[in-house]
């Protein structure tokens, strides 16, 4: 019989950690997953799943070199997935150093002690599309230049060269996945796609009166993150190590985004109001406002637009993806409906 590889999943009680770990099992993995001490009250997910009995927990931080030595010296790791990070953009403005030690500074450590104990494990960093940031190119691709507007996005820039340097300079297999936004029933609350669907079940259920959002102008590449994970995984199958953009090659506004969730529910809106911050929803049976906006929610800097070109992972990697924007805002609806009180 094949032995069974090992994989390290950083950050792996998140949404995309629960997925791969979810996937890597059903490929007869030995999954190990890791999160930050902090975390603990966040495994929802994996019991979603059923599968927080299936892999090894271990805690760890990645602001500690020594600590992620010690997993390696501990496990023969085939493949690592760095997923952890400090994932909210929104955040990253408030806690700049912090995003920078674990989001920046924490792909190096990794890359470090795989120089040193364990060159030949094979190592996939969680890029992400706002290092496109105010985009210099209309669809972004593998070449198009970084153009960063948060501490989140420059810390991922950091993470994404510091992986190239390691590949050319070591001759790892190392290997960055630039995904575009990816949703599902298990984003955290704070981003907005959940936010929207959470708020408007709770004003179906009347615990909740009005939404408040930021910059509802804003156009995102949504995607549903339970096929992104198959890329990863794909990317560290390749002959060579490469780098691959992630995405639907659609773009929406966070306000369509509004719309459809809106609309899926049943209820009968109109915007009205003309300047960005006088917006609101309506209902136009009850003339309840259910949208407004809320200074508070808008970034320092913004990124407005992201629309990605995924044709060379669909021609390399035969990936691509399946689940359309309604059928997304679908899935994520009646699971919200089903497991919400
Ligand atoms: O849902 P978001 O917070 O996601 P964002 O900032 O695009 O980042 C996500 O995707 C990245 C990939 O491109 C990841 F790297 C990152 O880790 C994260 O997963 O915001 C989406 C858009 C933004 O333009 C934001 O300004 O929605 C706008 N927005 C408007 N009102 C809001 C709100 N965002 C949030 N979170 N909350 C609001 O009330």
């Amino acid at each position: 019989m094949a032995k069974k590889k090992i994989a390290l999943i950083t950050g792996v009680s998140g949404q995309d950690g629960s997925y791969l770990a979810h996937f890597l099992l059903q490929k007869n993995y030995k999954v190990i997953g890791s999160d930050r001490r902090s975390a603990r009250n966040t495994q929802w997910r994996l019991d979603r799943l059923g599968i927080m009995d299936k892999l090894i927990y271990e805690e760890l931080e990645l602001g500690e070199i020594f600590e992620i030595q010690r997993l390696f010296k501990k496990y023969n790791f085939d493949e690592v997935y760095n997923l952890a990070a400090q994932s909210f953009v929104g955040s990253s403005f408030n806690s700049p150093l912090n995003t920078a030690n674990i989001t920046a500074l924490g792909v190096l450590r990794f890359l470090e002690c795989i120089r040193t104990i364990s060159p030949k494990t094979k190592f996939y960093q969680a890029s992400s599309s706002e290092m496109f940031g105010d985009v210099l190119e209309k669809i972004q691709n593998e070449k198009t230049p970084f153009n960063p507007q948060s501490p989140y996005a420059i810390s991922k820039m950091f993470g994404h060269f510091a992986t190239t340097n390691y590949r050319l300079s070591y001759n790892l297999f190392a290997v960055s996945g630039i995904l575009f936004n990816h949703e599902s029933p298990f984003r955290g609350e704070e981003f907005v796609t959940r936010k929207i669907i959470k708020g408007f079940i709770n004003i179906l259920k009347g615990k909740q009166k009005f939404i408040e959002l930021g910059n509802i102008e804003a156009k995102r590449d949504w995607g549903y993150a339970k096929e992104y994970v198959e890329a990863m995984w794909k990317m560290l199958q390749n002959k060579s190590p490469k780098d691959y953009v992630i995405s639907t090659g659609k773009t929406y506004s966070v306000k369509e985004f509004v719309n459809e969730v809106a609309r899926y529910l049943n209820f009968k809106t109109k915007w009205i109001g003309k300047s960005s911050l006088n917006k609101k929803l309506i209902h136009t049976d009850t003339n309840k406002v259910l949208v407004k906006i809320n200074k508070k929610f808008f970034r320092p800097a913004e990124v407005n637009f992201l629309k990605g070109d995924f044709s060379k992972a669909r021609k390399e990697l035969n990936w691509k993806p399946k689940t359309d924007f309604k059928k997304l805002v679908k899935i994520m609806v009646d699971e919200e409906l089903k497991y919400s009180n």
